[in-house]
């Protein structure tokens, strides 16, 4: 079974070491596969170090065009170049616990996706969230189910397990959508074709280092594009 944890990174420098030991440490027979759009913090450098300890550990640059050209990216190499049978879809903040991997792994052997859910019973998001972010993520969520009509609670998860089986090469370089409405292309999709989908709940912790690249003019253009997503997947 090969499994592939694609990151994207951007600007991730002081998150990169740590990310990376808890990773192998919870998982051994798994590759990570960092696609870093030449961050100027020298990301990109600090993966190379690294890669002289780990041998699981790839990486493919490219040029800054968004969340979801970057997932594109690094979906399509590791189902053709690394022949992955799933990937794993994670954030390179810690946000997303390393030691959950495992749950999602033992799950995908009966579902074709399986979600890490903030909004199931037994997930969280932070306490200390601001109102905004909070607002922001619910009301998204509500919004996106209700214009969908789809039964997910967590439709914006940055933390998932595919069967890349589900995944063709065309579905994939046909996705439109960036930032958050990656995630909801990708699970309207799975919904529409009837694949099995699950979510089993986690706890999301704020970013340790750094800064979010998620704002106002991501939440506008998440509303306008969730139609089109409806429109071209009826
Ligand atoms: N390659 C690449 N990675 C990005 C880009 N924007 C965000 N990321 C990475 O995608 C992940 C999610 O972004 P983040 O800012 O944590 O979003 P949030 O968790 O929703 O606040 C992080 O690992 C970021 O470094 C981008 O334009 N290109
Ligand atoms: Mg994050």
């Amino acid at each position: 079974m090969n499994i592939i944890i694609v990151i994207p990174t951007y600007n991730e420098i002081d998150n990169i070491e740590r990310l990376v030991k808890e990773v192998f440490k919870y998982n051994k027979d798994i590759s990570i596969l960092f696609v870093d759009d030449n961050s100027p913090d020298g990301t990109g450098k600090k993966i190379k170090q690294i890669q002289k300890t780990y041998k699981n550990i790839h990486l493919i640059t490219g040029e800054k065009k968004g969340l979801g050209e970057a997932y594109k990216r690094g979906f399509l190499y590791a189902k053709e170049n690394m022949k992955a049978d799933y990937i794993i879809q994670m954030d390179a903040d810690l946000s997303h616990n390393p030691k959950d991997i495992k749950r999602l792994i033992n799950e995908i052997q009966k579902y074709d996706i399986v979600i890490g859910s903030r909004y199931i019973n037994g997930g969280s998001i932070p306490k200390d969230w601001g109102i905004y972010r909070k607002l922001n993520s619910k009301i998204g969520n509500i919004l996106t189910k209700f214009i969908l009509r789809i039964p997910y609670k967590d439709c914006t998860a940055g933390f998932k397990i595919i069967n890349t089986k589900c995944l063709p090469i065309n579905f994939i370089k046909n996705i439109r959508s960036n930032g958050y409405l990656f995630q909801v292309e990708i699970l309207y999709y799975f919904y529409k074709k009837r694949y099995k989908v699950k979510e089993i709940p986690i706890h999301f912790s704020d970013r340790i280092n750094g800064k979010s690249k998620m704002g106002i003019k991501e939440a506008l253009d998440y509303l306008k594009h969730l139609k089109t997503i409806k429109r071209i997947y009826q």
